[in-house]
């Protein structure tokens, strides 16, 4: 029966089947399965046109770029970033040795708090790595203020804000460089795979060197380069998957008014709102509990409803600066990451894909009315 089916946070969207035959077999005939084929040539030029951005280097998966990206900058000793993160963010800075220094959050935005930047700044911060977390745009004007005048290069972790733009200008546009992941769970998939947006021909060379191991040529190594390259089946992806995600964004705005209409008013529940002049791609529908007001804890309504086959998601929970790695960093106590580590106690993602239909976010939906606690003295639910 439908309605015991289980509903997951995401599942990705893939074109109809058919249409990627046509690519496997193109594939089949010519035997070219990586290193720079016709698809990944295709893909990063109409990727380029169609996020509005200068350059793109497709890669393999987010963190490979995300290290790449750090690499082609060649940041070192100290960089600023946010705990509120999937750990890969802060893994890519480990990977390169640098120090990871955690800054605290914005407390509505959820985005690294730029009040808070200057205070972490050292002889030895060479940049900041900001996460547009949900999609949602971090205080880039800023930001870019702070880097200035402090010298700093920006890279931000746009793995979650494809599609994002503000004012009509790609977010991708601002900072050094950003990151995108198309993970099969993010909004826009290639099974695996990622991109590092750049703005100068030079920089774009030197990551796409950097893909191949620091191949220049046949013969000529002028890096210490990784393999990081998208094959040219997920290549084949993207290039099908551009004819359907401004589709697949539309739907998910869809559920998302919904959740919003239907939970905003729920005492002890917070919703994310949209920010004016943002174009949100709604890659994630996050609330928060306030057990208060609400009668459950996070945790409590994220078991409840896992119990009725809702498996709703703690991004992010724990905080990456909990994680064994790094919670030794002077940074990374709690003491100075007061608003993100009230954040990650309160967070739940809930589901959100194009295809999950309005009867089954209704069903979300009602059981998160249903747990909210009924007492005499606040009144009955809303
Ligand atoms: N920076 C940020 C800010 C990121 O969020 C990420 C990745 C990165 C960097 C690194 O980019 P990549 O190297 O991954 O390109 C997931 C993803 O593995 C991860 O890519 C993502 N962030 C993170 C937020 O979430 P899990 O452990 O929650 O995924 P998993 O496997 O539990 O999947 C969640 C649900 O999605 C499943 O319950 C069902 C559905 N699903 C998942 C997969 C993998 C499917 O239906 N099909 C699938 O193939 O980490």
């Amino acid at each position: 029966m439908k309605e015991y089916e289980p509903i997951y946070v995401t599942k990705p969207f893939l074109p109809p089947l058919e249409e990627f035959q046509e690519y496997l077999e193109h594939i089949w005939s010519t035997k070219q399965l990586t290193n720079k084929g016709t698809y990944h040539d295709m893909f990063e030029k109409k990727l380029a046109e169609y996020l509005d951005v200068k350059y793109v280097s497709l890669f393999s998966n987010g963190t490979l770029a995300l290290i790449s990206a750090l690499q082609a900058l060649r940041i070192t000793g100290e960089v600023i970033t946010t705990p509120f993160s999937f750990v890969a963010t802060t893994h890519a800075l480990h990977w390169n040795g640098i120090k990871p220094v955690f800054c605290d959050i914005d407390p509505v935005s959820y985005n690294l708090d730029p009040q808070k930047i200057e205070a972490a700044i050292t002889p030895k911060t060479t940049a900041i790595l900001p996460v547009h977390v949900y999609g949602n745009p971090c205080d880039i004007a800023k930001i870019q203020d702070i880097a200035g005048i402090y010298g700093l290069k920006v890279i931000y972790d746009a793995c979650h804000a494809f599609g994002v733009t503000i004012n009509g200008n790609s977010i991708l546009n601002f900072g050094d460089l950003s990151v995108l992941s198309f993970h099969a769970t993010k909004i826009f998939t290639t099974f695996e795979g990622g991109a590092i947006i750049s703005h100068d021909e030079v920089t774009k060379k030197r990551i796409d060197f950097l893909k191949n191991f620091g191949f220049a040529g046949e013969t000529t190594v002028v890096a210490p380069g990784i393999n990081a390259k998208m094959n040219e089946f997920q290549a084949a992806l993207g290039l099908l998957q551009l004819n359907y995600v401004d589709q697949s964004i539309e739907k998910r705005k869809k559920i998302a008014e919904y959740y919003r209409l239907n939970l905003s008013r729920l005492p002890g529940i917070t919703c994310l709102e949209d920010v004016p002049g943002v174009r949100h791609n709604y890659a994630y529908f996050p609330i928060l509990i306030d057990k208060e007001q609400y009668g459950k804890s996070r945790d409590e309504l994220y078991d409840a409803l896992k119990k009725n086959g809702i498996f709703s998601r703690r991004y992010f929970y724990p905080l990456i600066s909990q994680f064994p790695t790094y919670k030794g960093l002077e940074s990374a106590q709690p003491g100075n990451l007061p608003t993100a580590e009230e954040i990650t106690q309160k967070v739940l993602c809930l589901p959100i894909y194009p295809d999950l239909e309005l009867d089954r976010v209704m069903q979300v939906i009602n059981q998160i009315r249903g747990h909210k606690h009924y007492t005499k003295k606040r009144g009955s639910l809303a």
